[in-house]
């Protein structure tokens, strides 16, 4: 798969996909590329939300992700250009053949229950550990308890989520994938902080990692680099709407 707008493939030495940067199909200058994961169990509604920021779309015959995949978005964070670079993953057990890549160079974390699912929520502690062991200690995360469109089935009351992200420190928001509830507000607050804290780690010069795609997001030599690209894992799951 290509993302779509006419770049070149590249990869890394590590086989990740190496963001090198990129002008958009309208020419618009791209400055920083955020990769951000999707995590929760699976049917929370991982892949919806995602659908929902990036194509403004909703399947609800939705198959269950087996691989790994991204899709991305542009959009402008504090007066910038940033791509945001959303991975998706299996919430199944049996198909979560990635960890460590998968996290990676993550800036951010989308860390999603189901409202209407206990145990989806009661797994959530499991998640953060998961991230913390996994993932860069700065990486922003947010709690997202999905599908408040099903109020008259909720099983996680809001004020128990509040209460365990105030203790973890997560950002938390309720979203409907399906009336497109919340979905942009959680996407651009967790770009928003990535944004501050990468422009804090540039200022205190802890800039170290040659990656492409780095914990201080991924600046663009635009002028260097005019027909750039990224690009992909594999995308093993469809929609079958
Ligand atoms: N009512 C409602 N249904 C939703 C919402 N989001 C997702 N769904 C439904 O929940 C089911 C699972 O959604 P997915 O997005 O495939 O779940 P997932 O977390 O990606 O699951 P895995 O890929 O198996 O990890 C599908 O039937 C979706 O249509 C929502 O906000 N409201
Ligand atoms: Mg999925």
């Amino acid at each position: 798969m290509t993302t779509g707008d006419g770049g070149i493939k590249a990869t890394s030495e590590n086989g990740l996909p190496a963001v090198v940067g990129r002008y958009n199909g309208d020419d618009q200058k791209i400055d920083y590329v955020y990769k951000v994961v999707v995590i929760g169990d699976s049917a929370v509604g991982k892949t919806q939300v995602l659908s929902r920021f990036t194509r403004n779309d909703f399947c609800f015959d939705s198959k269950s992700t087996i691989g790994v995949e991204f899709q991305t978005r542009t959009l402008t964070v504090k007066s910038k250009v940033v791509k945001a670079q959303i991975w998706d993953t299996a919430g199944q057990e049996r198909y979560r053949a990635v960890t460590s890549a998968y996290y990676r160079g993550a800036l951010g974390a989308l860390l999603v229950y189901d409202i209407t699912k206990r145990e989806s929520f009661d797994h959530v502690a499991r998640w953060v550990e998961e991230l913390r062991s996994h993932a860069d200690n700065s990486i922003v995360i947010a709690l997202i308890g999905n599908k408040v469109d099903l109020e008259d089935k909720r099983a996680v009351p809001t004020e128990d989520a509040v209460e365990f992200a105030e203790n973890e420190g997560l950002y938390f928001f309720e979203t409907s994938a399906l009336t497109g509830d919340n979905v942009e507000a959680a996407f651009f607050k967790l770009l928003e902080e990535i944004y501050c804290v990468v422009s804090k780690k540039s200022l205190n010069g802890d800039d170290r990692n040659g990656d492409f795609v780095t914990l201080s997001g991924s600046k663009i030599d635009v002028d260097g680099a005019p027909d750039l690209e990224i690009s992909e894992m594999k995308k093993l799951s469809t929609c079958s709407c």
